[in-house]
């Protein structure tokens, strides 16, 4: 039976990729000084990244081998918590909206008794913001909230929802994951829980085997869409 519904936050609650992490690392490279410029399309092969501070190691490796070795662990540390104070600026400025159907969604769940928990890799400055901003009633509905404090080990690695799992007390077939990543969907598989995709632009291609469906949004679905997803199998 379904219990709980365990939620992404980045791409699957809100859109937040494009406008609001890509544009925060921007504004942090250009405080620091760095003639780095993520656009569109090249942030969305450094989505392959999970992780804000492993994105910007990654890119180091890749694109500006000139960063001496012995100091690139730094910069990444320093460009990322300059890059959270930039994203709770654009939260602020209510840059970011739910997508279609999370509201409702989260409603009828909570009216049906369902837990609600959040599993993600961003850090938990960036959920507070979003959800004090978007969900603020709702927002104390999330029994537990799993951030990259509370799992080090990135998606696709199943250590947040691990984490939920461990802290709700439940198994992984009590609950169903919302996902709108390869990443994040091998990542709630490899916990053991029933996974629903919902795609957005940067996602639509990537291969989704093992989700129980893979939507284009959530705008047309209600609670007793996801228990026959859950149940089905
Ligand atoms: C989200 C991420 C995050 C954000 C940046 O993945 O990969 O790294 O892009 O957040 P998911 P931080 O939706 O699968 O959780 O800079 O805070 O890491
Ligand atoms: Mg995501």
């Amino acid at each position: 039976m379904l219990r709980a519904i365990l939620f992404d936050i980045d791409g699957t609650l809100a859109d937040t990729e494009r406008d609001g992490h890509r544009v925060a690392f921007n504004r942090a490279f250009a405080d620091a000084g760095l003639a780095w410029h993520w656009d569109i399309a090249r942030y969305g092969e450094l989505l392959a990244v999970a992780g804000g501070r492993e994105r910007i190691l990654y890119f180091i490796q890749s694109d500006a081998q000139e960063i001496p070795l012995a100091q690139r662990d730094a910069l990444a540390r320093d460009l990322h918590k300059s890059k959270t104070a930039h994203y709770a600026e654009l939260v602020d400025a209510e840059q970011l909206q739910l997508r279609p159907g999370i509201a409702r969604l989260l409603d009828e769940a909570h009216a049906a008794g369902l837990i609600l928990a959040i599993a993600t890799t961003t850090s938990r400055a960036n959920v507070d913001a979003l959800l004090a901003h978007t969900l603020p009633t709702a927002a104390t509905w999330f029994q537990v909230i799993a951030t990259a404090e509370d799992a080090p080990n990135k998606k696709p690695d199943p250590q947040v929802y691990q984490v939920v799992l461990n802290q709700l007390g439940l198994s992984a077939k009590e609950c169903l994951a919302i996902e709108d990543s390869a990443l994040g969907l091998r990542a709630a598989l490899a916990a053991g829980i029933p996974t629903i995709v919902t795609i957005n632009d940067y996602t639509r291609d990537q291969d989704f085997t093992g989700a129980r469906i893979v939507l284009d949004d959530l705008g047309a679905i209600s609670l007793p869409h996801l228990q026959a997803w859950h149940t089905s199998a």
